[in-house]
């Protein structure tokens, strides 16, 4: 496979990874229907772990099946799968290399009180499944924070040694943050740059608000503008947040919502110069025809020049 000048430009950020990651990250760069063009679709399915069966799956019961979720991330054209081990291991043998995996190595539930994950799988688990990279989530602000990011640091220094990539979930939340903190423009800023910090290939946050949060951020704010009322621009903060665009990031689709405001998020992640999106809920809760054509769209969003 020749890669392109943008795929060859984009593993040239990443100035001290070894063969095998670079090679994992061209996998993903290079697969489905946006390989090549430095754009990237993943379908992420830890939502069962996250949210429960029902809540994840009852909308469209043939996402109970993890086969399912392989097919339509094949079907699709799209770049990876992101799962935790047991649905990875479930297609393992009937899915070897038709799509990058990405080995979600720690979750949470909801029947949790506190803002925490548990590591549920090793960097062991993703080679021998043949992944191209762990997922693990951090919660900034969270109680655990500080020992989350030392999971992370362990874990991310051992998946490079082997030459896997690493894709750092961004999440705040924690005792300061309520609902509007979670996803202000600053607080989405600032997670996702400490991702970066913590050597992210691939971030990931969800798409931010116009509201700064952070007392101490405001002024700042206040004297070097972003034109909040414009997704786009919001956008564009994140990805100067991911070391001025040295970084790939990639925003969540959030919960299940109509296709033209998904639509118009994709315009605003394209518009602003991110690299993508990570879109669950809003694809295997659709019956399969609908889902399929919903991540067409978001594909030719994404495959049309900025
Ligand atoms: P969605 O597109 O379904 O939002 O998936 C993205 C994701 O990051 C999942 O990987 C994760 O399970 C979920 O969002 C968590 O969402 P929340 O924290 O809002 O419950």
């Amino acid at each position: 496979m020749k890669l392109t000048r943008k795929v060859k430009e984009i593993l040239s950020w990443y100035e001290s990874d070894n063969p095998g990651t670079k090679a994992n990250l061209a996998r993903i760069l290079m697969t489905g229907k946006l390989g090549g063009t430095g754009r990237m679709v993943i379908l992420p399915v830890d939502q069962g772990f996250e949210h429960g069966p029902a809540r994840s799956f009852a909308p469209n019961p043939a996402a109970y099946d993890p086969h399912y979720h392989f097919e339509l991330a094949i079907e699709a054209g799209l770049n990876a799968y992101a799962a935790p081990l047991g649905p990875i291991e479930a297609g393992a043998a009937s899915f070897a290399g038709c799509i990058p995996t990405i080995l979600k190595v720690n979750s949470s539930n909801s029947l949790s009180t506190t803002k925490d994950q548990a590591v549920t799988a090793t960097v062991a688990d993703a080679l021998r499944l043949g992944c191209s990279a762990i997922g693990f989530t951090i919660y900034p602000g969270s109680e655990y924070q500080f020992e989350m990011m030392e999971e992370l640091r362990e874990m991310a220094e051992e998946a490079k040694s082997v030459g896997l990539a690493v894709v750092v979930w961004s999440y705040p939340r924690g005792p300061m943050l309520d609902k509007v903190g979670e996803t202000a423009l600053d607080i989405a800023a600032y997670a996702a740059h400490m991702a970066a910090l913590m050597g992210a290939h691939i971030i990931k946050v969800k798409p931010p608000t116009e509201a700064i949060f952070l007392d101490a951020a405001k002024k700042t704010y206040q004297s070097h503008p972003v034109e909040v009322k414009d997704a786009a621009a919001r956008i564009a903060h994140i990805v100067k947040a991911c070391f001025n665009g040295r970084r790939l990031v990639v925003f969540s689709g959030g919960e299940a919502k109509g296709a033209d405001a998904l639509l118009g998020e994709v315009r605003a992640i394209h518009a602003g110069g991110g690299n993508g999106s990570i879109v669950g809920r809003n694809a295997f809760q659709r019956p399969k025809e609908e889902a399929l054509k919903l991540l067409a769209d978001i594909i030719d969003v994404y495959k049309t020049k900025a």
